[in-house]
């Protein structure tokens, strides 16, 4: 198990920020835990103004180093949740002498242990060198030779980025070759599936509950975890709701604030499931403090994906309000474009379910399902 630092850097008057600087440092706990790292500090540091060449100020990159070297930390991974820029990067890496990770790397990091298909490992690795290409400038490749012990003494000229870039460039290109051989299969079975029953798909922020509910309707034995980003790649399993009413089910990637757009671009095959959907449901975590944060992470990231305006919800959308077995509160009132459940109890399921078939019949009378 590796050992990490935990940084989140409050940002003075960043308005952009939907949460607290404590909310956001538990949100960074969670993403560390899930790909194993031992987290040995986390603190939040504020920083009234952001340096171009280091981020932090003098004064805040001595006090890490010195933490580091009284404690005789080896081996730490120091994790900043913002972004940082190539030279940043390199120049926290040299003064710390340890790896820095930002936001969109610790994202990249756990996809990529999570991978399980073909197609969701091609996905990661686009999203990664995508990622990366656009940091190829000379002081950073000059580090990762440093890094990989390859020892080029003064760094490698622009000739050596240039080749670089060019490696990355026709990796890009068959990657996303082979990713549209699949997205052709995947686009087929869905055309197949769709002439015969409608999609319904379910979308919402990591950990609300998505694959529980799955899991709850369809009886199928969905990956199921206190953690973030359990389920990479989408599943579906036909329901039986009512007779000549079946829908087939799916379960999709989860959603967090500040998603790499790199991520969004990569997945947009597997986010499909979202554009095709005949009625989409949003697994919502009421007993989460962010709760309402989250609300809008996801409506940008879907507003995103279908080229929306945020405002503008799509008609086919139902809120499902989940967990609420761990409120007090008992009386909840559904209608017809939100119902509170609990997936772990099942407590409102049938409300759901409904719901679900009652927006299907409506579906059913403007299309044909053979
Ligand atoms: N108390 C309570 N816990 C729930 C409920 N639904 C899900 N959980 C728990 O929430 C955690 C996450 O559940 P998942 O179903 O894996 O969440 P997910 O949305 O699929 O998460 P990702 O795949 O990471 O996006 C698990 O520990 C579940 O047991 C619920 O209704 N009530
Ligand atoms: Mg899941």
């Amino acid at each position: 198990m590796k050992n990490c630092w935990l940084i989140h850097p409050n940002i003075a008057h960043n308005r952009a920020i939907r949460r607290s600087p404590e909310a956001s440092l538990l949100e960074l706990k969670s993403l560390a835990k899930a790909i194993n790292l031992k987290i040995l500090y986390s603190d939040i540091f504020r920083v009234s103004i952001l340096k171009s060449g280091t981020f932090f100020g003098k004064g805040r990159i001595e006090d890490i180093k010195s933490k580091l070297k009284e404690n005789d930390i080896e081996n730490c991974i120091i994790i900043i949740n913002a972004s940082l820029n190539p030279i940043q990067q390199r120049n926290l890496e040299k003064y710390w002498g340890a790896k820095v990770l930002d936001r969109t790397a610790l994202i990249l990091e756990i996809f990529g242990a999570r991978a399980a298909t073909k197609e969701g490992s091609l996905q990661v690795e686009l999203a990664h060198i995508t990622w990366q290409k656009t940091r190829l400038v000379r002081s950073w490749t000059h580090l990762e030779r440093q890094r990989g012990g390859r020892g080029f003494l003064g760094g490698p000229g622009e000739l050596q980025i240039e080749l670089d870039r060019r490696h990355i460039t026709s990796r890009i290109k068959k990657i996303k070759i082979d990713l549209n051989k699949i997205k052709k299969t995947r686009e087929l079975q869905r055309v197949k599936r769709k002439k015969l029953y409608p999609l319904v798909s379910l979308i919402g922020y990591t950990n609300s509950g998505k694959s529980t509910l799955f899991n709850k309707i369809t009886g199928g034995g969905e990956f199921v975890k206190d953690m973030l980003f359990a389920t990479l790649d989408p599943k579906h399993r036909k329901v039986n709701i009512s007779y000549n009413n079946d829908f087939i089910l799916s379960d999709t990637v989860g959603f967090i604030s500040e998603l790499p757009i790199e991520l969004i671009e990569a997945f947009k095959a597997t986010l499909d499931e979202i554009v095709y959907a005949d009625l989409i449901l949003h697994v919502r975590d009421i007993s989460h403090k962010d709760y309402n944060s989250q609300n809008t992470d996801v409506l940008e990231i879907v507003s995103n994906i279908f080229g929306y305006d945020i405002n503008q919800i799509p008609i086919n959308y139902i809120d499902v309000i989940n967990k609420i077995d761990n409120l007090d509160k008992n009386n909840y009132k559904n209608t017809k474009n939100k119902v509170y459940i609990s997936a772990k109890t099942g407590e409102g399921i049938n409300n759901l379910m409904k719901i679900i078939n009652m927006r299907i019949n409506v579906i059913r009378n403007k299309k044909k399902y053979y």
